[in-house]
């Protein structure tokens, strides 16, 4: 049978005007944000892909959800229907709501982490070391090799290397580890995904030493779709099928809705052990709120509840995913510099190869993100030596290997049209690259600096 095309699993019903400034007017928001993408108005952006960040759009069902929301201070309904979505989708025993991510990897570094402890993981994400290192640990990159470099075209770049790790529990001893933080996919190497037979070798050398997995599970239904597509045996599995499975190998889970889960806000800690579940339970009554709402209106836990069901759909997935696979293709079939393989939440611009003449110091990324929002309005992110900070003994920058711009896609938002656009604009900065200049940094706040850096043109 002749393959047909794929096409978005949904229709749409409601629309948001879009508005894009001159280039001249651009050019003026740019240096009054101080050369950071965070710092523009989203009214002065004209495709947004800074994040997908609880940046999605819901679903009719989650806006009808929305008016299911019960208020009360303590038991509401929509807590307890989050509990059994959590329970059931995804399998995890207990469940403590909190406002976003970063607010369950505060709780779960303070919980299980000591002074002076070491937690290797799969490359870093901005929050979640800064969460370990400020409970007192260090964190250690025992991510295979081939995440670093954005030519290597292996499927699972998200993957542990296990010497790494081992190498690192002989030097320091198991009971200075008190768990292995693995993401799935991993944001900053790209979107990649980890494969199951890495994940299965991982649970067996952790449970060797009473090592435990804290999962970050932000992006694990767009993980299970590539498992679904890439990995052996799993073709004939469903979505579903395959985030139970990576849940199950793991001890406890931080989780951003704001991505996967299909809300503007959201986020929550679960765990099997109980001994957690009632620290977790204890400490959230300090930072976020009641143990039913950590931080959230009945409405939210009721959008996230419906929306965890919708990510976990093979269709939703394929043409998500598929969304970001077509941007990259248009970018890889011009010759643009992109990490390989394409990943799942956005396709990411390796700015060290569009700018050979800048180095790190002049912030080829920053640059970079900069010159497509003057091209065309098109609003990227920066993740590259402004996203890794600095050093907490030296204080000198962290050097990371990838310096990459990311396009993020939300998801349901945008058609194929705009990532026409948007391939368009990439190509035109990609084509001029020769004549951009770098940039000083000329403020730097103290913690995650990329977020209100400031920046001028050298
Ligand atoms: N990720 C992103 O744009 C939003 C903020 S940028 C620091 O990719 C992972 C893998 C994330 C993530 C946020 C968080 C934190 C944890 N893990 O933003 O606090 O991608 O909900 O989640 C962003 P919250």
């Amino acid at each position: 049978m002749k393959r047909r095309s794929w096409a978005e699993p949904y229709k749409i019903k409601m629309v948001e005007p879009l508005r894009m400034l001159s280039k001249k007017e651009r050019e003026k928001a740019i240096v009054e944000a101080g050369y950071n993408t965070f710092l523009l108005r989203s009214e002065d952006v004209y495709i947004d892909l800074l994040t997908d960040s609880g940046t999605s759009a819901m679903s009719d069902r989650q806006w009808a959800g929305l008016m299911l929301g019960d208020e009360a201070y303590a038991g509401s309904r929509n807590f307890y229907h989050l509990e059994e979505t959590v329970q059931n989708i995804y399998g995890y025993k207990h469940l403590v709501p909190t406002h976003q991510g970063r607010a369950a990897e505060h709780m779960i570094s303070k919980i299980l982490i000591k002074e002076g402890d070491f937690i290797p993981g799969n490359m870093y994400f901005t929050t979640t070391k800064l969460h370990q290192e400020m409970a007192g640990a260090k964190f250690v990159d025992v991510i295979i090799d081939e995440a670093h470099d954005p030519n290597s075209e292996y499927p699972f770049k998200g993957d542990i290397d296990l010497n790494k790790l081992q190498a690192l529990i002989d030097k320091v001893g198991a009971d200075k580890i008190p768990y292995v933080a693995m993401a799935t996919t991993v944001n900053m190497a790209g979107g990649q995904p980890i494969s199951l037979k890495n994940l299965k070798a991982l649970r067996k050398l952790t449970q060797k030493y009473g090592i435990d997995i804290v999962h970050d599970m932000t992006r694990v239904a767009e993980n299970a779709y590539m498992i679904q597509q890439k990995e052996e045996g799993y073709q004939d599995k469903t979505v579903a099928e395959i985030v139970k499975e990576i849940n199950d190998l793991t001890d406890h889970a931080t989780m951003s809705a704001k991505k996967d889960a299909l809300v503007n806000i959201g986020g929550f800690l679960a765990t099997n052990d109980p001994n957690v579940f009632q620290e977790a339970r204890n400490m959230v009554v300090v930072y976020e709120g009641l143990h039913t709402y950590g931080g959230l209106a009945g409405r939210d836990m009721e959008a996230m509840a419906i929306g965890i069901k919708e990510s976990v759909m093979d269709d939703h997935q394929r043409a998500r995913v598929g969304q970001v696979q077509y941007l990259g293709d248009l970018l890889l079939k011009a010759g643009v510099p992109v990490v390989k393989p394409i990943g799942t939440h956005g396709v990411f611009l390796d700015a060290k190869a569009f700018y050979p003449h800048l180095s790190q110091d002049e912030f080829p990324a920053q640059t970079l993100a900069a010159e497509l929002y003057v091209d065309s309005g098109v609003r990227a992110m920066e993740r590259g030596v402004v996203s890794a900070g600095r050093n907490k003994e030296t204080g000198k920058h962290n050097y990371p290997k990838l310096e990459l711009v990311r396009l993020t896609i939300p998801r349901r938002v945008y058609t194929q049209a705009h990532m026409d656009v948007v391939a368009e604009s990439v190509i035109d900065v990609y084509e001029n690259a020769k004549n951009a200049g770098g940039l000083k940094m000329v403020y730097e706040p103290k913690y995650l600096r990329f977020f209100q850096a400031r920046f001028e043109k050298l």
